[in-house]
This record gives structure tokens, sequence and C-alpha cells, in this order.
């Protein structure tokens, strides 16, 4: 018994010395209790599939008969207006060739490996710098209409520093959650291979590529070194399914679909796999944030491909009440430019040039 506990703490040292972080002299990462992450400020809270539908069904009955229009139609049209060049397409993961993943791995340590920019004091790597932009803006892009439109900002410009100062050539994949939902577990995302596992019950992550991984962000909006660590709920993840995705995508008006999106399958997802994900602030810093958000961002964009209209108007506010418009900003800090909503509305136009596959 001792001896097995002797071993697994060397081996825990072992893999901490050999991340990137730096840490000063040999420290093991401990987890923090589950309640920490859970009762961290939530902008938006995990909303019932039949509440979502009860929602729906009166947007509905408000629309005029004046108004049929504004009803969506359930019809794709797939968008193939490519008006950049050389468009980037992401793939579902189990799409991926074992290549793709491994380069995809590859650019998140190589920027947990780099230096921070030093815009974020509590940031220690340029990874981090990310964690703490989300941090920074969290209560200004969630739960309100800009969730979606900064977080398909946010995301690319992840994709874009990892192309840029990583050698990263390829585009992000996407988690396609509804054909796991409530068995997360059962995808190679979570496995010992890939993002390590997910039924650590709160612990740290110990197996695949992050094992032992130290955080310096968060959770909330303080900082302590915390490891990376998950806790597998099925029955929240379960409600990010085609039907639920399919609900909010029947909305006629961005602000209802973004709405419904938001409470619905994203906050569903990370709840669902917990602890460190479960904090709204510090989230970013499980790597599998990216394949989670690339999912909620391809269900908007399937819900902007079913009308032309949609990738030319805005509707919604933002945290002041202010009416979202064409102009309004986008910002990630010096990260990248600022841009304006009308930037970001088609993912096939010159500032982010990306589709996904499906
Ligand atoms: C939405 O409203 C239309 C028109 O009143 C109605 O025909 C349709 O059944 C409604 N759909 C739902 C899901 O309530
Ligand atoms: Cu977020």
């Amino acid at each position: 018994m001792r001896t097995s506990v002797l071993s697994a703490s060397l081996a825990v040292v072992a893999s901490v010395a050999a991340l990137p972080q730096e840490l000063p002299g040999i420290k093991i990462v401990l987890p923090l209790p589950l309640n920490i992450f859970a009762e961290t400020p939530k902008l938006v809270t995990p909303v019932p599939f039949d509440v979502a539908v009860e929602k729906f069904k009166a947007w509905n009955a408000s629309v005029t008969i004046g108004d049929a229009q504004k009803r969506d139609n359930g019809e794709s049209l797939l968008s193939t207006r490519a008006t950049c060049g050389n468009i980037r397409v992401r793939k579902e993961w189990d799409s991926c060739s074992d290549n793709e993943r491994q380069a995809f791995i590859n650019g998140i340590k190589c920027l947990m490996s780099r230096g921070p920019s030093g815009q974020f004091s509590q940031s220690k790597s340029r990874y981090e710098d990310l964690v703490a932009l989300h941090q920074t803006l969290t209560p200004n892009v969630h739960g309100n209409d800009k969730f979606l439109l900064w977080h398909r900002y946010y995301t690319w410009t992840f994709e874009d520093m990892m192309r840029t100062e990583c050698g990263f050539n390829g585009a992000l994949p996407w988690f396609d959650e509804t054909r796991y939902a409530g068995r997360f577990d059962q995808s190679s995302i979570f496995s010992e291979r890939w993002f390590g596992s997910i039924n650590v019950g709160g612990n740290c992550v110990t197996n695949g590529q992050f094992a032992n991984l130290a955080i310096n962000v968060g959770p909330g909006s303080g900082n302590q070194l915390h490891c990376l660590a998950r806790n597998n709920d099925g029955s929240k993840t379960a409600n990010c399914n085609q039907a639920y995705v399919d609900q909010c995508n029947a909305f006629g008006d961005y602000h209802g679909m973004a709405e419904c999106a938001e409470g619905g399958p994203h906050a569903w997802g990370h709840n669902g796999i917990g602890a460190v994900m479960q904090d709204t602030f510090g989230s970013p810093a499980d790597p599998t944030f990216w394949l989670h958000h690339t999912f909620v961002d391809r269900n908007f964009r399937i819900w902007q491909n079913r009308d032309g209209g949609r990738v030319n108007s805005i509707s919604g506010t933002d945290k002041a009440g202010n009416r979202l418009t064409l102009d309004t900003t986008i910002n990630v800090y010096d990260m990248r430019r600022t841009v304006r909503i009308r930037d970001v509305l088609d993912t096939t136009a010159e500032t982010l040039c990306y589709k996904y596959n499906y």
C-alpha cells in the first residue's frame, strides 16, 4: 500500500516536472474541491429541455400571421458563397485522422510552452493568456446576445494564434456532441491517447496528453494553482442532443436561438464535463473547451445557413442592454484586432474564412 502510494506520487511528480509550466521546485498540484467550480458566479443557468420547448412555443405564438417569414422553415441552404481564398474546413473529431488530431494537440502544447505576453499578470503561458482573457471578459460575454458572436471570434483567435505562433497549419476540430450525448466518456477525445479521462470524479486528470496539467488562472475571478480536473455527468451531457440543438435552431430570430443555445447544449456540456469546465471564468483552461465551443459555433452556423439573411442581420442586446448592431464591436484585447459584428457573421467571409465539414 505504502509503496504504491509512493510510486503513484513519484509518477505525478515526474509528469508535473515534464510540463511546460516551469513550476518552482517540485510541487504536486492538487485538485480543488468541486464546489469551488460549481459556486463561481454563473451568468446563465442550464435550462431543462422542456422549459426550452415552452419558451419556443411562447415565441412562436407571439409571431403574428404577417410575420410568418420569421418562422424558421427548417430548410438548410448550404452556404457556398465563400469570399475568402483557401477556406479552412473544421472537421468533426471522429473524421479527423490521427495526424490531424496530434497536430491540434501539438499546437495547444506549443501555446502552453510559450511565455505569456505580460498583459495578464495571472497568466504563466501564452495559452493562459487566452484563459485570462476569457476570465476578464466573462461578465460581458455571457448571459447576453454577444455570447455566440464573441465566442466565435475568441475561438478563431485561438485558432489563428495556433497557426501564426505555433506552426499549426490545420483547422480546429469540433466535437459532434449529439452523437455522444449522455456518454461523452465513449468519445476517443476523452481517452488516454488524446485529452485524458473524463470519469475522474473531480480529481486531477492523470492520463492523456494533458496529464497533471497545472492551471494558474481561475477559478472564478481569483487565481490559484490547481490541476486540470473533470467530473463527468452523463445526465447533464444528455442534453447536448440533436433534439435540443434543433429546438434552438427552430427560432426564427437570432436572440431566441442564441439564448436557447447558451443555456441549452452549451451550458449542459460545460456542466457535464464538470470541474474546470463548470467554472465559466476559467473553463478554457481545459483544452476540451475548444472542441465544445466549435460544436456550439457550428450549430449557430447551421442556423445561419437556413436563410441567407442571417449572415447580414443581428438582433438582441449587450450586457448593458444596448441593442446590437452590425457595427457593435467584438474585442479580444490585444490578442487580435477589434472587429465588428458584420465581420464575424459570415464565417466564410474574409475575416474568419472557415466552414464546418457538416
Ligand atoms: C408555430 O405557430 C404556427 C402558426 O400559429 C403553428 O402552425 C405551428 O404549429 C406552431 N409551432 C409550434 C411548434 O408550436
Ligand atoms: Cu465563455
